[in-house]
């Protein structure tokens, strides 16, 4: 029996059984669809990101993008961005950017985020935060009620000189909420160092941190600290990929 046209319209969805690499890839693509011809454009980091970085790479060479100016986030995407042959540039000359495309670790319903657990959260913080729109993609993984109180960290980069110094005054900041404050480790078991020749702080923390914004002030206060992966009220909209299809939240 075939099914009429309203039968169609009233299925539920399916589950398509993607992996979690093509919901990535998904939320990606679709993102690069607000890419215009002539923009200047923030390149995140991460494996989400790489799909879009690949995907404007691949429509430049198409040519169905043109003068387009990339101002990418890390080393990695900017090698990534080069050997695609996408033309780049810096915050320096573009102070301000048309479009930034990134990934996050996790969103909350009000769209804050963390982000920097792959460790480029200053550069990603500057640059998004000359964006006139920053778009976000992830997979509904990364979905969570409160940020930063999850099982995951919220990371820290603070300078080198006296690390632990500055990890114990982080630790203690938030000792109310359960927290643990690990040096992240790279290769062979030594300190990772970010692009920047900073460390990174993993703050494990156990419960909900309430209000966000005083959070984020009295981390940034504390001297040692160069920046956090909470993104507040930075991103315009998320584009989330999931088993059903793809939702967009805007701001
Ligand atoms: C970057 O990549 C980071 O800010 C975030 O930590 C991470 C997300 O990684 P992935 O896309 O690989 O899950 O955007």
């Amino acid at each position: 029996k075939s099914l009429s046209a309203f039968d169609v319209a009233s299925s539920p969805p399916q589950p398509m059984n993607l992996t979690q690499d093509e919901l990535k890839r998904i939320a990606a693509y679709k993102a690069v669809e607000f890419v215009e011809s002539g923009m200047v454009l923030g390149l995140g980091t991460g494996s989400t990101a790489k799909h879009a970085v690949d995907r404007i790479g691949e429509l430049l060479r198409q040519g169905k993008l043109e003068n387009i100016v990339g101002i990418p986030t890390s080393k990695k995407t900017q090698e990534q961005a080069l050997s695609l042959g996408i033309p780049l540039s810096d915050l320096d000359a573009h102070p301000v950017i048309d479009l930034s495309i990134d990934g996050a670790d996790e969103v909350d319903p009000y769209l804050n985020l963390v982000k920097g657990r792959g460790g480029s959260l200053l550069r990603e913080k500057m640059i998004e935060g000359a964006s006139k729109k920053f778009v976000v993609i992830v997979d509904e993984s990364k979905m969570v009620k409160h940020i930063g109180g999850s099982k995951l960290a919220l990371p820290v980069e603070i300078v080198p000189f006296c690390w632990k110094f500055t990890a114990e005054k982080l630790r203690s900041l938030l000792e109310g909420y359960g927290c643990e404050a690990n040096l992240r480790l790279g290769e062979k078991g030594k300190a990772f160092v970010t692009d920047n020749g900073n460390y990174i702080v993993d703050m494990h923390v156990e419960e909900d941190m309430g209000d966000l914004g005083a959070v984020s002030d009295a981390i940034l206060r504390l001297p040692g600290v160069v920046e956090h992966g909470m993104f507040l009220d930075m991103a315009s909209t998320v584009i989330i990929a999931g088993e059903l299809g793809v939702k967009i939240k805007n701001k």
